[in-house]
């Protein structure tokens, strides 16, 4: 005699607390809709705790935080050529991100972390190559 005993029980506990965190999507491209050698999106505006993760949709690319271009206290990040990294941004504020040897080329990204409107003064302010400061300032009036 075979006696089958099937439980199933479903525990659904509702959290009052805040949303789950997100993951969000940037390719790294020899061409992208707004030229060459460029982050798609190049701007993100994400919430504290958000994940993005750098995809090597096209080779030769990496994803590393730009000196003097984020909050202060934030851990600075670096990925490999051709590294798929996910970085997680648990500190408000902005973000400069550039693929290292196409950094000349302006290659980079702007994240904004949370609600704050405007970039500090400070984040442009390093030196920098003049096409990545047109892309990083064109990245800042998208957000
Ligand atoms: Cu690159």
């Amino acid at each position: 005699m075979f006696r089958t005993l099937m439980t199933s029980t479903a525990i659904v506990i509702a959290l009052g607390g805040p949303a789950v965190a997100e993951t969000f999507e940037v390719k790294m491209l020899n061409k992208g809709e707004n030229g060459r050698m460029i982050f798609e999106p190049s701007a993100l505006r994400i919430a504290a705790g958000d994940t993005v993760k750098f995809l090597a949709t096209d080779l030769g690319h990496n994803a590393e935080s730009v000196k003097g271009m984020m909050p202060e206290g934030a851990e600075s990040f670096k990925g490999k050529i051709n590294e798929e990294i996910e970085v997680t941004f648990p500190e408000a504020g902005f973000y400069g991100v550039q693929c290292k040897p196409h950094f000349a080329m302006g290659m980079v990204m702007a994240v904004a972390v949370g609600d704050e409107a405007i970039a500090p003064d400070s984040f442009l302010e390093g030196r920098l190559p003049k096409k990545a400061k047109e892309r990083f300032e064109e990245a800042l009036s998208g957000l």
